[in-house]
């Protein structure tokens, strides 16, 4: 049976994100089509410090970019630590489309993407070179929580948020009654070089199941990988949680093994389920998300949290 179709994704820049993923759903298009072209917007919006292009740099300054995709069959393809290309969520796409694997990293996946017709682009801008020249001044390798609806405004203008780390993961349903999702980002900032997170590893960063829903996650990627957070969710509502109750439940998981050390970091789950409901929920408070549907294509709404 047709459904209505609907895309969510996280954080304020999610909103642009989801109104190009919206012409493909609107359409009648796939779902995977919508979240691939969505991921690309804040892929090359230079405003954006933390996913693509204009991501911060490693510690060294090399930005490395992780990204994945998965659809409604259960195909997914991903990349991590990939350098000097501007679109990883379509090369982890090409993964899963053109190769029998599903993961390349480092100069291996940039070879694969320079031979399917991607070009080399110097992904370091002079603001967020400038913010790691900074960041270098007195580091400390320590990354604090978000500081929410900053990532637009300039690196100078980002007093303590100088650490920030946000990703964009998206989930969709499309007219056809099918989910899929993307996740893509530079990851942590100033993370030691070689270091992935949990934004290209499917479970992780990213899980969709066509029978139940897909998750996505942003925050401190090492406690989602050790959570397997993405997949929980999707567990989850599997057994009959709803999406925000799910996410929740992934939380607290996380927070009950290592309360101490959850007051101080973020991690935020994102859910959608096969009946187009969704839901998000936090550790720290300041976690937002944006809603895409025929009702309203801009609506940014707050995830609960627990502090
Ligand atoms: C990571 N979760 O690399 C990703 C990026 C991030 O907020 O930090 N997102 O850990």
């Amino acid at each position: 049976a047709p459904t209505q179709p609907i895309v969510i994704s996280t954080w304020d820049f999610g909103i642009p994100a989801n109104q190009a993923a919206w012409k493909i759903l609107n359409n009648g298009g796939r779902a995977l089509d919508a979240v691939e072209a969505g991921a690309r917007v804040p892929e090359v919006d230079l405003n954006n410090h933390s996913v693509g292009r204009a991501g911060y740099p490693d510690r060294d300054g090399h930005v490395t970019l992780d990204a994945c995709i998965m659809d409604e069959q259960g195909n997914c393809g991903a990349v991590a630590a990939l350098e000097y290309i501007d679109h990883p969520i379509s090369v982890a796409r090409l993964v899963m489309e053109k190769t029998p694997h599903v993961f390349l990293v480092g100069e291996g996946a940039m070879q694969f993407a320079l031979e399917n017709g991607f070009k080399k682009t110097k992904l370091l801008t002079p603001e967020s070179e400038k913010a790691w020249k900074e960041w270098l001044k007195d580091a400390k390798y320590k990354p604090t929580i978000n500081v929410e609806n900053k990532l637009y405004q300039p690196v100078d203008k980002l007093p303590g948020n100088k650490f920030n780390h946000d990703t964009i993961g998206m989930l969709a349903l499309d007219a056809q009654g099918n989910l899929s999702g993307a996740c893509t980002t530079s990851g942590m900032a100033f993370k030691m070089r070689g270091r992935v997170g949990d934004s290209p590893i499917i479970g992780a960063g990213l899980y969709v199941d066509n029978e139940v829903g897909g998750a996505t996650s942003t925050g401190v990627g090492e406690e989602v990988i050790r959570n397997v957070g993405s997949f929980l969710v999707v567990e989850l509502m599997r057994q009959g949680y709803s999406p925000e109750a799910a996410c929740k439940a992934a939380v607290d998981r996380i927070i009950n093994k290592k309360p101490a050390k959850a007051k101080e970091i973020q991690v935020g789950f994102l859910a959608l389920n096969k009946k187009g409901e969704y839901g998000a929920y936090a550790i720290q408070s300041g976690f937002s998300y944006a809603v895409c549907n025929g009702q309203k294509q801009d609506l940014l709404l707050k995830s609960k949290s627990t502090y």
